[in-house]
């Protein structure tokens, strides 16, 4: 197999658990941590509970890892305290951790909330400024800087996914443009983790959907080619295509409802 050991953090959440069966052909062992209590290692994995604010804890569980694939944090919006220990002070964590353990790639599941204060009428590129929509989405912005200045520092590669939805199914309207595929996000977690050289890439992780608010052309490197649409679901959705009422600014702005939901403190 390609890796001896790959790292997938967030095992447990929606896109770890399916991606936790299908990396298992590209490496010996595959190590899945998560904050929370997941399902026994079966054959070629190995589990770690581990809280990515724990610096000591994120530090061992690199060792030995050949790449990592970080889906864990917080992934959507929450309280600003938890978004800031799990995907700021924990990514540094890892960042520290890859870099002093000598790992090459990151593959970093972003969110197309870091664009998601654009416009619906507007395409979105990688080179484009970030307008996040909440501030779970400011904290994507961080992870995508912060990778950034480990590959221009110390030459650490990071592909970063900004992902639109990943879901069996397109859930509602807005769901038809965001949509990615389950299997459309494994053929890109390939391709970030098999190019030979990316340095630090920023994509959109979309299906073939008919509407497109992104342009991935400076991705091109990557090779990959969506085989799912949203159209297989068209139709499901009545207000599809409608005109959406002029004062909906869930439907105003990429990020949909996320625009709206503001940030939560702890009282
Ligand atoms: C995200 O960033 C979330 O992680 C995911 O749960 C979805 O809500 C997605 O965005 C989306 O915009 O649909």
């Amino acid at each position: 197999k390609p890796f001896k050991r790959l790292l997938l953090t967030g095992a447990g959440g929606g896109l770890g658990t399916m991606l936790r069966e299908r990396i298992k052909p590209w490496a010996d062992v595959v190590r899945l941590s998560d904050v929370r209590d997941i399902p026994a290692a079966g054959p070629g994995e190995e589990v770690v509970r581990c809280d990515l604010a724990d610096r000591d804890a994120v530090l061992d569980l690199l060792d030995g890892v050949d790449a990592v694939l970080h889906f864990g944090g917080v992934s959507v919006e929450e309280e600003v305290d938890k978004i800031v220990q799990a995907n700021i002070v924990g990514l540094h964590h890892l960042y520290e951790a890859v870099h002093k353990k000598g790992i090459k790639r990151v593959i970093y599941a972003s969110s197309s909330h870091v664009v998601g204060f654009y416009p619906t009428t507007e395409r979105v590129d990688a080179t484009m400024p970030l307008r996040p929509d909440c501030i779970y989405g400011v904290s994507k912005c961080f992870g995508e800087a912060l990778s950034r200045y480990y590959y221009d520092r110390f030459g650490i590669e990071t592909v970063c996914l900004r992902i639109g939805s990943s879901f069996p199914e397109p859930r509602n309207a807005r769901m038809m443009v965001t949509f990615l595929a389950h299997d459309d996000l494994v053929e890109l977690v390939r391709c970030a983790l098999f190019t030979p050289r990316v340095g630090h890439t920023i994509t959109f992780g979309v299906s073939d959907n008919k509407t497109s608010w992104w342009d991935n052309r400076h991705a091109a490197h990557l090779g990959f080619e969506a085989q799912h649409s949203s159209s297989t679901f068209a139709g499901r959705f009545p207000q599809d295509g409608a005109r959406p009422p002029a004062d909906d600014v869930t439907a105003t702005y990429q990020g949909g409802p996320f625009v709206v939901a503001g940030p939560i403190y702890k009282n």
